[in-house]
Order: structure tokens, then C-alpha cells, then sequence
């Protein structure tokens, strides 16, 4: 081979070799970023990416429906927490229909009002006497029957004067709606049917299925009532997860990016 040949040859070949020289550098370079990027996301405490709590977020398949209807009006609370009003005061009759966590054991307590004058006890200017009722259905199979424990806290007009009508009041305790309410003293609530109580068509849009109508004993003289019960496990027994806690733990689910970048 000629000088000049070989001599090109040999600078070649020096190229090839620095070539795979630098190329090896730079993957032994990306092979260590590679690891140490590795041993920092290791770093990282665990609440950064998941918590300890154990309890995930909730989802709306985690909710039950509430659907409830009251003649005239209501208000409803869940362990302690009020869960729903009745947006409507008197007329239309309307059902309020609600999605709800459910825990147990849930105790439900209500306090329903017939349209009535807290004076007099009579409705539509003191010429009715009226009656009232109240009917609710959970996703869950509860529903409202005599199981319930009721106590009327106004009754009018009394003997049925409506001459001279008066009413029969007592004070609603602070903690009606609580779960530690002593309420061994009331009364089993009475069971009322579809055509005594003659619910608004806007009744039948809505699941009632297996419910059925309450109120105390007198469904026109009693004017306001509060109704309580304990569901102590899922009716339809259904397991289901305990989300009560949920505002004193980080609940397990994807990290919130940071501002401006959501
Ligand atoms: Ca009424
Ligand atoms: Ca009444």
C-alpha cells in the first residue's frame, strides 16, 4: 500500500476511535442522570404522591339518590350534618332529590312542617284545617315506615275550633338533630297511605318505591314534627366505604398540579 494510502487509513481509523470514544461518554453520561434521577424520585416522601390515610377520594358512584317529599316543607340532616331543605316553603308541592355519602351507622333526623299559621293552626287564611305527610327513599333501600320515631311539637287548632282556634307549642330542642338525641320517649310514627296523603303528580317522576307516607298520629292537627331513625348497615346490603372522616385526612388520588398550570 502506498504511503499516502496508508497514512489516510490510520487517521480513519483514530476518527472511528474517537467517534465510539465520545459516543460511550455520552451514554455513560445519560446511564447516570438516568440513576440518580432514579434515586431522588425514591427520595421523596411518600405523602408527596400517596397518602397514608389508605382512604381514596370519592366518587358520585359512591353516592346514593335521596329522594324526599314533604306536605308542606322539610329539613333534613345526617349525622348531625344537614343534608338537605326543602326549597319550597308551601306550594308547589315538589320533591327535593339529592345525591348523599352514606355512612353508618346514619341517623336521619327531620323536622317537617305543615302549611299552617303558628297561631291558629289552620291554613290558607285561617279557613283550612289541612293535613300534612312526609315520604323519603334512599339509594341505599332506607325508607320512611313505622319503624320511625316521630314528635309532634305544634298541634292546632286544638279540639278542632276552628272558631276559636288556638294551638298546643313546645319548644324544639337545639339538639334535635344530633346523634346522641334522646328520643326513647317518642312515639313509633304512624303510617299514612298514597290516597290519605294525595300527592302531587311531580311525586310519581321520582323512586318512592317501598316507602310509604308518615306523619305522628294526627296528620291534620299536628302542624310541625320531627321524625328519627338509626340505619345501623346498608339496607340493601351493599358494602360500601366510610368517607366521614374525609376532611381530616389527604385522601389517596392524583396530586393537584400547581397554580397556573391547572
Ligand atoms: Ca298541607
Ligand atoms: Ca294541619
Amino acid at each position: 500500500m502506498p504511503l499516502t494510502e496508508r497514512s489516510n487509513v490510520n487517521k480513519q481509523s483514530k476518527q472511528n476511535r474517537s467517534r465510539t470514544s465520545r459516543t460511550w461518554r455520552w451514554l455513560s453520561c445519560i446511564a447516570l442522570v438516568t440513576c440518580f434521577a432514579s434515586w431522588v424520585l425514591a427520595q421523596e416522601p411518600a405523602s408527596a404522591n400517596k397518602s397514608q390515610s389508605g382512604i381514596r377520594k370519592p366518587q358520585m358512584s359512591d353516592t346514593v339518590k335521596a329522594n324526599m317529599y314533604a306536605d308542606n316543607w322539610f329539613i333534613l340532616y345526617i349525622n348531625g350534618e344537614l343534608v338537605a331543605v326543602d326549597s319550597i316553603s308551601f306550594v308547589p308541592h315538589n320533591v327535593i332529590s339529592v345525591d348523599m355519602l352514606p355512612t353508618y351507622p346514619m341517623t336521619i333526623a327531620v323536622l317537617a312542617k305543615d302549611n299552617a299559621d303558628p297561631k291558629t293552626g289552620m291554613e290558607y287564611a285561617n279557613t283550612n284545617i289541612g293535613d300534612a305527610g312526609f315520604i323519603l327513599k334512599f339509594g341505599d333501600g332506607t325508607v320512611t315506615n313505622a319503624t320511625w320515631k316521630v314528635k309532634a311539637f305544634s298541634t292546632g287548632p286544638i279540639d278542632r275550633d276552628t272558631k276559636n282556634p288556638r294551638v298546643r307549642s313546645e319548644p324544639v330542642p337545639a339538639d334535635w338533630f344530633a346523634v346522641g338525641f334522646d328520643d326513647s320517649s317518642w312515639s313509633k310514627a304512624t303510617e299514612y297511605s298514597h290516597e290519605q296523603v294525595g300527592p302531587k303528580p311531580v311525586f310519581n317522576d321520582y323512586d318512592f318505591e317501598g316507602a310509604k307516607f308518615i306523619w305522628s298520629g294526627d296528620i291534620e292537627l299536628d302542624n310541625v314534627v320531627i321524625f328519627r331513625h338509626v340505619v345501623t348497615a346498608p339496607p340493601d346490603g351493599k358494602k360500601r366505604t366510610d368517607f366521614s372522616n374525609l376532611n381530616n385526612v389527604v385522601p389517596e388520588g392524583p396530586q393537584r398540579p400547581p397554580r397556573g398550570k391547572r
